[in-house]
């Protein structure tokens, strides 16, 4: 075959679940930039900020390029033979549930499938779980209760073509912001109504008709309550209800019981009650609903029964498999649909085949194995504690990390130390998981691998590799394939290459399947390495050429009955509030610009600028009690943990709640990772955990010394109570605080390496200490230029980072500056604000400095400074800008 030879290469981005095409330069250096796919039906050639800055995140920074056992480097050879002689050695021991892998919905599904054939088909365990438990197992299970399998049913043109837009538990400007941005395409040209249901005040209610602030866990009661207005107010459709669906009586009267009046339900669900009528008027009036759910509804210990709540709704209305109309789960990562399809769940089999005996029979027959799980494996949380009771001996986790991600982290922490036998297949080195294991293998990136995931909206995709694989890295499928062959099973793992594995998961997902199963790409089981490579984007099923963008438009489900079920909640009743410790409700989340635990995104020094320190969110009221002071710094505790934030003050909190970040972690921080507060409470169905909803308190906390470093080189941890590292232009700055007496303050001897080249030539030190104040600042330059600094005070104000990370790029610290520095005098003004637009890489002054010359609109300060004009995530914040500035002005 002969490749023509293209300038870029398409592939997809490898964060968020909405799946964009990405264009990269073919054979480029590493740190190349990116830019959006134009041909890709998903994101027509846009990108949000972290996927504009793929090109950032893919230098050799942090990168594990060699098989290490513990601190020493060793061969691939050496190391597949010692995992397989481990695995088989445990397995002949102590039989096939004394191992484990712990997988990830950022594998591509070829990656997923090996594993998961690997431990269930032939180790014989279902001791595999993925983080997507973490993030999509309520959804899947409450499909598999509404639909009789994990489906969902529509495709992101159905935002386009809604008339009202329900986004639920979903922070979605943020975390599927270019499905965001096609929403708000949309509505621009017809008119969209957008109601968002988050305690918070997110930048995706900015855009919103409505925003309903629910008391945290309580969207049970409110869908359930929806149910009942839905049927009295006349919405129902009857002959959909009943031609299509069963089960409906029960659940409607199960419902009345609890949605006595509209009054009693916006009091239990914190809601005014007017903002509640208008919720249920138009939900009854709009015939072309989305109702769109993440994890506010997902990660909650109810899920599995919020989801169903609603869908009964869609149900009801038969507003499901119709243009325009659904309910929509907003999968997180880009391959958690991936996962799902391979059997990554620990509850599930591959290609949607379930643990009964005609589906182990089925794939025991096309896998052509004896030894085929016999049952459902642990689901993640449960797994973890087999780990810690020393009932699992070898853990073979994949892409994720989860020492960070888990609930109650800590413990999974000691779990791993205890284990008898760690692996951790990943591309970083330094992660906080990566501390814990035994033996550590280096993946392929993203850029260097090839295979395929599913977005969202069931859209198969292709990755595609444009740069090699540094040092000894390697794909995925191929570490887990050789380390099945050591075991012994070189005949079920004869890949030479990601398309032999895709063939055979295609094939897999047809046979024997006769319309049972509606998870079926068999029309793609015949394709050639050629077609493979350049295999367009599609929606599954594909049963021969086409694909399909929805499912259930001939009111048709996946039940043996074909219909579709209403799904009655245990009770939506919930346990009185008692008196507690931990009064306040924790809830955690994400920030525009970063990616879970920064492994990738935490490279770059853009996507740091927007929110360069974790920070907690507080209601003022909430604040004043507990003495917080907006912008100092704050404890969270909660029975199982604490951290330091700093404390951002704002109404946009509920009161009684708490908002932390989940992206610090040990790695970059002191104390400042959520995983290690989150109590260890699941959904009893599907085993995801309440990530949302832990109780805790909050206290201020008052620092002796405050201080920042720069470097130029890596900063170490520097050992205080509250620190926090990032990535800036030219190196790197951590933030630091003395919470003790024991902390002496730091000087930059120590931070930066005592003796570095002191009798070097053109090597300064310079130094200002103000005994009174407490003030201390230090620099050191090389040839002029700065190489580290060290700026400290006890009670006094910090100069503004961006004045002097700038000097870190800078050919010559002159003279002024040099005064400048030493005098303090950089502490008042001189600052350039704070990074608003990462794309476009605006910061507020610049914005500022445009509205006060007049531009009065979103629109204007776009065409006047850039800002705005690419993935529009920033959009909210401009305008609070404009606002704020507005607000002023009339003052
Ligand atoms: N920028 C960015 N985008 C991402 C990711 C990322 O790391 N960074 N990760 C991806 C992944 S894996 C996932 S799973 C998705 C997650 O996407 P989202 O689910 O949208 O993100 P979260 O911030 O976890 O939570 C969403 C919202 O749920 C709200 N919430 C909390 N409790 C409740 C409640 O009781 N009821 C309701 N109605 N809402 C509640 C929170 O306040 C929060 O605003 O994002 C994906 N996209
Ligand atoms: N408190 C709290 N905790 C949460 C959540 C929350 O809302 N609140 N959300 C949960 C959710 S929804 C999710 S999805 C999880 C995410 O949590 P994690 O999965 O733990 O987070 P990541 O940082 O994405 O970890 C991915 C790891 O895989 C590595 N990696 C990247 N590409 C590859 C590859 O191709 N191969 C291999 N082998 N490794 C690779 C990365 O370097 C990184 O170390 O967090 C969960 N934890
Ligand atoms: S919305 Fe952003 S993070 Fe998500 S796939 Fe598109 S570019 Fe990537
Ligand atoms: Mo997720």
């Amino acid at each position: 075959m002969i490749m023509t030879q293209r300038a870029t290469v398409k592939t997809t981005c490898p964060y968020c679940g909405v799946g964009c095409g990405v264009a990269a330069p073919a054979a480029a250096p590493r740190n190349a930039r990116v830019s959006g796919d134009v041909s890709h039906p998903v994101n027509a050639g846009r990108l949000c900020s972290k996927g504009s800055m793929l090109g950032e995140t893919t230098g050799l920074e942090n990168r594990l390029l060699h098989p290490m056992k513990g601190t020493r480097r060793i061969g691939w050879n050496e190391a597949l033979d010692e995992v397989a002689a481990k695995f088989s050695s445990i397995v002949a021991a102590h039989g096939p549930d004394a191992v484990a892998f712990y997988v990830s919905g950022q594998l591509l599904t070829e990656d997923y499938y090996v594993a998961n054939k690997l431990m269930k088909g032939f180790i014989g365990s279902g001791n595999i779980d993925t983080n997507s438990r973490l993030c999509m197992s309520s959804a899947v299970a409450a499909h598999k209760r509404a639909f009789g399998e994990d489906l969902v049913p529509g495709s992101y043109e159905d935002f386009e073509e809604a008339d009202l837009v329900i986004l639920v538990g979903s922070n979605t400007a943020w975390c599927h912001p270019i499905l965001y941005q096609r929403l708000l395409a949309a509505r621009a040209k017809r008119g969209t109504r957008i109601v968002v249901i988050d305690p918070r005040r997110t930048a995706t209610c900015d855009e919103a008709d409505l925003h309903l602030p629910i008391a945290p866990g309580r969207d049970l009661r409110l869908f359930t309550a929806l149910l009942c207005e839905l049927a009295a107010r006349g919405a129902a459709d009857e002959g959909f209800v009943a031609r299509s669906t069963e089960g409906l009586e029960e659940v409607i009267a199960a419902a009345k019981r609890e949605h006595r009046s509209l009054e009693e339900t916006a009091e239990a669900c914190g809601l005014d009650p007017s903002a509640l009528e208008t919720f249920f008027r138009w939900v009854a009036e709009t015939e072309r609903t989305v109702t769109a759910f993440s994890q506010g509804i997902n990660q909650s210990q109810r899920g599995v029964d919020q989801v169903n709540a609603i869908i009964n709704c869609h149900l009801l209305t038969g507003r499901i498999g119709k243009p325009g109309a659904g309910p929509f789960s907003l999968t997180g990562q880009p391959n958690a649909m991936g996962g799902r399809e391979v059997g990554g769940l620990a509850n599930q089999l591959a290609a949607h085949l379930e643990f009964d005996a005609a589906g182990r029979a089925r794939l025991a027959r096309f896998w052509q194995t004896d030894t085929l799980a016999a049952a459902p494996g642990l689901k993640a949380v449960d797994l973890f504690d087999a780990v810690a009771a020393g009932r699992i001996k070898a853990l073979w986790i994949m892409a994720t990390n989860p020492v960070v991600s888990l609930p109650n982290a800590d413990v999974v922490r000691r779990a791993l130390k205890t284990c008898e036998f760690v692996v951790l297949s990943d591309c970083v080195a330094n992660t906080d998981t990566a501390a814990c294991a035994d033996m550590l293998l280096p993946a392929a990136a993203w850029g260097e691998k090839d295979g395929t995931v599913t977005n969202s909206e069931r859209r198969i995709s292709r990755q595609r590799a444009f740069m090699a694989p540094p040092g000894e890295a390697r794909p995925d499928w191929w570490i887990v394939s050789e380390v099945a062959r050591r075991m012994g099973f070189a005949d079920a793992f004869p890949y030479e290459g990601p398309a032999d594995i895709f063939r055979e998961h295609a094939a897999l997902s047809g046979f024997e399947n006769g319309g049972t199963r509606f998870f079926d790409v068999s029309g793609l089981s015949a394709v050639s390495d050629a077609v493979y490579a350049a295999l367009e984007p599609v929606q599954w099923p594909v049963r021969g050429t086409d694909g399909t963008p929805r499912l259930f438009a001939d009111g048709v489900f996946a039940t043996p009955s074909g219909r579709a079920r209403f799904v009655a909640p245990a009770s939506a009743v919930e346990r009185p509030a008692k008196e507690s410790a931990f009064p306040l409700t924790l809830n955690s989340g994400r920030l525009r610009d970063q990616w879970h635990t920064m492994t990738r995104t935490g490279l770059s020094p853009v996507l740091g600028a927007n929110a360069p320190e974790p920070v907690a969110e507080i209601h003022e009221e909430d604040a004043r009690a507990a003495g917080i002071a907006d912008g100092g710094l704050m404890r969270v505790s909660t029975e199982y943990g604490s951290g330091i934030f700093r404390a951002s003050v704002t109404a946009a909190q509920r009161r009684g709640s708490v908002f932390v970040p989940i992206h610090w972690s040990d790695a970059n921080s002191a104390m400042s990772g959520a995983g290690r507060m989150v109590h260890p409470e699941v959904d009893p169905i599907s085993g995801q955990p309440a990530f949302k909803h832990t109780p805790a308190r909050a206290e201020g906390v008052a620092p002796l010394w405050r201080a920042f470093f720069l470097s130029r080189r890596e900063i170490a941890a520097p050992g205080c109570g509250y620190w926090a590292r990032r990535r800036v232009e030219g190196g790197w700055l951590c933030e630091m605080a003395g919470l003790s007496e024991g902390e002496a303050p730091p000087e930059l001897g120590l931070l930066a390496g005592e003796g570095g080249g002191t009798f070097e030539d053109g090597f300064e030190e310079m130094e200002m200490r103000d005994g009174h104040a407490g003030a201390l600042r230090q620099a050191r330059l090389r040839n002029g230029r700065l190489t580290d600094c060290l700026i400290l005070t006890h009670g006094g104000r910090l100069p503004p980072r961006d004045w002097l990370s700038a000097l870190l790029v800078a050919d010559e610290i002159d003279a002024g500056t040099r005064r400048v520095f030493l005098s303090g005098r950089a502490a008042e003004g001189e600052t350039e604000g704070r990074l608003i637009c990462a794309c476009m890489g605006v910061r507020s002054d610049a914005i500022l400095a445009v509205i006060a010359e007049g531009a009065c609109d979103v629109a204007a300060v776009g065409a006047r400074t850039g800002a705005g004009t690419n993935c529009g995530s920033c959009r909210s914040e401009i305008r609070s800008l404009i606002e704020r500035a507005e607000t002023e002005e009339a003052a």
